[in-house]
């Protein structure tokens, strides 16, 4: 990758554990040292995507959606959101923060929902094509607490509680061992005790971003 280009960094993680209220923080860090950042998330990002996050995948339907068919989805959405979005940034110089990426898609449809890792794996090469984020913050907090702070957040906004939020506890659980288990097989990620209070998480965040600009891992 040529110094020009942009970096892409992900943030992953359970439900609220504090992904958006992070990826703020990094966006403005970055920004102090001068560099140019886009925040984005997934499913989602663009008109289409965004679309296809709302109506589709969090929805509620009168009908079951087929497992496959939420894979599909969200590979769609990520399909246009790389090509109308996160490619064009990268390419102009921008590091794009995205708040979930494909380690959802396999933690929530491989782990969670039990779909093929291959079947995964071909459509990741699809829509990717070898494209792969330079970074990886995983939040890592108890299932309770996350869910506890997701429904504080959702209750301040109004907010629904939405066909993901619906599910049992054990899928949860086979979600945080699908992240667990990336984040101990792949280097790129760097793992954040997200139970702490957050000055502590942004400290931390902190301290991972200054090693990732010295030592050369993300320049
Ligand atoms: N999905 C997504 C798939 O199934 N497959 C995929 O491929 C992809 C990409 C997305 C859903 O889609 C699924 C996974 C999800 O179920 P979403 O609304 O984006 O839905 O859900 P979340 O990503 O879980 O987003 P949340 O907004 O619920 O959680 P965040 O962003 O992790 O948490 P955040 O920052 O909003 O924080 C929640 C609350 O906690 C507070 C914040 O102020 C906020 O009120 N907080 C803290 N409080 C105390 N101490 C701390 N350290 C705190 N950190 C945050």
């Amino acid at each position: 990758m040529s110094n020009n280009t942009g970096r892409f960094i992900t943030f992953e993680g359970g439900e609220g554990v504090g992904k958006s209220t992070n990826i703020q923080f990094v966006s403005e860090w970055l920004q102090q040292q001068g560099i140019r950042t886009l925040i984005t998330r997934e499913p989602g990002g663009t008109e289409i995507a965004e679309k296809i996050r709302n109506d589709l995948l969090k929805a509620h339907h009168n009908e079951d959606m087929s497992d496959l068919a939420e894979l599909l989805l969200v590979f769609a959405a990520r399909a246009q959101h790389l090509e109308k979005v996160i490619r064009p940034a990268l390419a102009s110089g921008t590091w794009v923060l995205c708040d979930r990426f494909t380690d959802s898609t396999i933690a929530y449809q491989g782990y969670g929902r039990g779909l093929s890792k291959e079947v995964i794996a071909s459509l990741k090469k699809l829509v990717q094509q070898g494209m792969e984020p330079d970074c990886t913050f995983l939040l890592e907090a108890p299932l309770e607490l996350g869910m506890s702070r997701a429904r504080g957040r959702a209750a301040d906004a109004g907010e629904q509680v939405d066909r993901f939020e619906t599910e049992k506890l054990e899928f949860f659980q086979r979600v945080q061992q699908g992240f667990t288990e990336l984040a101990e097989q792949q280097p790129r990620f760097r793992r954040i005790d997200a139970s702490q209070p957050l000055t502590q998480v942004q400290k931390a965040i902190a301290t991972q971003m200054e090693q990732l600009l010295t030592t050369g891992g993300l320049v």
